[in-house]
């Protein structure tokens, strides 16, 4: 199951990370959407960004936790679930993640780091 951690009241970046998910029917909780009773919310995903137990926190959201790894940065994102969505599998998806990795870079470049 993968967590993904982003904003919840904007699509900006996580919005990249979640089509991705959603068009492949991938199991993920959008975290910072949940219930904080249920370990979710905005406290889970500050965690990361906060917390100094957190031995290498993400740079900003969006970041994806799958399992123990923590991998920020948008682009980074989309190549790292490419080939576990099957996008990579398919030699024809590979440029369309890729593709998306590179749009967030143009749409977004210049005001993030
Ligand atoms: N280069 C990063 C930029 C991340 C970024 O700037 N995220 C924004 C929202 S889209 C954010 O959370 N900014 C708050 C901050 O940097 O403290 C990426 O592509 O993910």
């Amino acid at each position: 199951m993968y967590h993904l951690h982003y904003w919840p009241t904007i699509q900006g970046r996580g919005e990249f990370v979640r089509l991705a998910l959603e068009a492949a029917g991938a199991p993920y909780i959008d975290i910072a959407r949940g219930d904080e009773p249920a370990g979710q919310g905005m406290a889970a995903m500050a965690h990361y960004l906060e917390d100094d137990s957190v031995a290498r926190p993400p740079f900003a959201c969006p970041f994806l936790v799958d399992g123990k790894l923590v991998i920020s940065q948008t682009a980074a994102i989309l190549l790292y679930l490419g080939p576990r969505l099957g996008a990579g599998r398919q030699e024809r998806g590979r440029p369309v993640v890729d593709a998306s990795a590179a749009t967030d870079d143009c749409r977004c470049g210049g005001r993030g780091a």
